[in-house]
């Protein structure tokens, strides 16, 4: 298929983590072919920003006009402009060459740093932003742009509405900035306000968030997503990029662009419970796969399920799509976590959620007699069923076996296994709260277990 074609018009940043070189590398993750042109150089590295050095107006608008005439951009990003001539160069670019363009308005770095003067701000409320499709301003942008302050959601609405006013189809203010333990954003379409909210991950700056996010929904703008959806999976790929950021220099820690994960996320998350139980999940499951020996792996595979909270149905449970196998390199393995995508480990906790709603996980491992000696041993407490005992199918063998094993008990005990059947694998269930308790019990039980 046919590359599509994206535009940062921004400035450099050397170390890497935000501006032009944030942008390119955001576009490559999602498959776009990324241009770029520079307004100008900033001096930094993860510490400090030392220099800004602007180029001629007509090297930027020359770079702008030899792209555009060559290929068709299928959506821009305007980043740092550094002042008002600039801004209001790029304007005359956007119109004359009728550009879909995401203006992220720059005033100032997640270091402290002024990157812009101060005249530039009236430029861009009056020409840059008119011409945008989606404007981003971070709460102090959005604050210089229209002068109230802001510090609730009902204040970021209404941010949100007086730039709106001034002309661009949609306004996204993000609130990352908020003292708040979720970073929340609002979206407003003209129409309605959406309020974006994901955890914040604790202790990470994420230089080159901003310009991460506008380039993210650039790119996918330029795929022929819709905004609305443009936004939300932006805001998601972003959270992961920071989740799997890292520090390098001696200062600030920087997202990660190339963590190929960003594809494993799920499409959506309907509510906050969908989201913490996939996050939940999905670092149990990294966790799981750094220590679970080979031995640990059924034939038929492994898989591990998380419930939503009170779930009845199986597309509440989150679990592994394709389950983790003995032939690849599990440590190696990234993982695809979705709800609904495995009938038989979510059959398994279903069943034991209707005796206690907090068993919300479980997971299967291959069965050996030295594994239930082993349990014995570490006083799990243990259930089994007999599946040549199975009454005529009326429901599935999981959720008849699960039901079966804890109404005899009258528990639900760490471990329910069955010694197999007629073509049928045995095997172990771990049971428990959550991914972090029986991902425990996991380990507990394959430690110095060399079996
Ligand atoms: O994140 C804002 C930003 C934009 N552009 C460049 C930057 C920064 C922050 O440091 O360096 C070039």
């Amino acid at each position: 298929m046919k590359k599509k074609v994206a535009l940062s018009i921004a400035g450099s940043d050397p170390s890497g983590g935000a501006g032009i070189q944030a942008d390119l590398k955001t576009f490559a993750a999602l498959g776009v072919h990324g241009t770029a042109a520079i307004t100008c150089i900033t001096v930094q590295n993860t510490q400090r920003v030392d220099k800004t050095h602007k180029l001629p107006l007509d090297i930027i608008e020359n770079q702008v006009s030899i792209l555009a005439e060559d290929f068709k951009i299928d959506a821009v990003k305007t980043g740092m402009l550094y002042d008002g001539e600039i801004a209001s160069c790029i304007s005359k670019k956007i119109s004359q060459y009728n550009l879909k363009c995401v203006v992220d308005p720059v005033m100032i770095s997640t270091s402290g740093n002024m990157l812009s003067e101060e005249s530039f701000v009236d430029t861009i409320k009056k020409e840059l932003i008119p011409k945008a499709y989606i404007v981003t301003p971070n709460i102090y942008e959005a604050y210089m742009l229209t002068g109230g302050k802001i510090e609730t959601i009902d204040e970021m609405k209404k941010a949100c509405k007086k730039i709106y006013e001034m002309g661009p189809k949609y306004v996204l203010i993000k609130g990352g900035h908020l003292d708040n333990t979720h970073a929340q954003d609002v979206l407003f379409d003209g129409e309605r306000c959406i309020v974006l909210s994901l955890p914040k991950i604790p202790d990470k700056k994420a230089h080159g968030s901003g310009c991460t996010l506008s380039a993210l929904i650039t790119g996918l703008l330029a795929l022929g997503e819709i905004p609305d959806f443009a936004v939300r999976r932006a805001k998601h790929i972003l959270w992961n990029m920071i989740e799997q950021g890292y520090i390098l220099g001696k200062g600030s820690d920087v997202l990660n662009h190339s963590s190929g994960l960003i594809w494993e996320i799920p499409h959506s998350f309907p509510t906050n419970d969908h989201f913490t139980t996939w996050l939940d999940l999905k670092t149990s499951v990294y966790n799981l796969l750094s220590f679970i020996p080979k031995k640990y792996i059924p034939e038929v595979g492994m898989n591990i399920g998380y419930a939503l909270p009170n779930a009845k149905k199986l597309e509440q449970v989150c679990a592994i799509h394709g389950r983790i196998t003995k032939k690849q390199d599990n440590s190696r393995t990234r993982v695809g976590l979705a709800f609904g995508v495995s009938e038989h480990i979510a059959s398994i906790v279903l069943a034991a959620m209707t005796f206690d709603l907090d068993a919300r996980c479980a997971l299967n491992i291959r069965y050996s007699e030295d594994k239930i000696e082993k349990c014995k041993k570490v006083d799990f407490t243990i259930g089994s069923f007999d599946r040549t005992k199975e009454p005529k199918k009326k429901i599935s063998t999981m959720e008849w076996g699960t039901k079966e094993t804890i109404t005899r008990l009258n528990y639900i005990p760490d471990i329910i296994y069955d010694i197999g059947g007629m073509g049928k694998e045995p095997m172990i269930r771990i049971l428990g709260g959550n991914p972090k308790e029986v991902v425990d019990k996991a380990y507990i039980l394959s430690r110095d277990h060399d079996n």
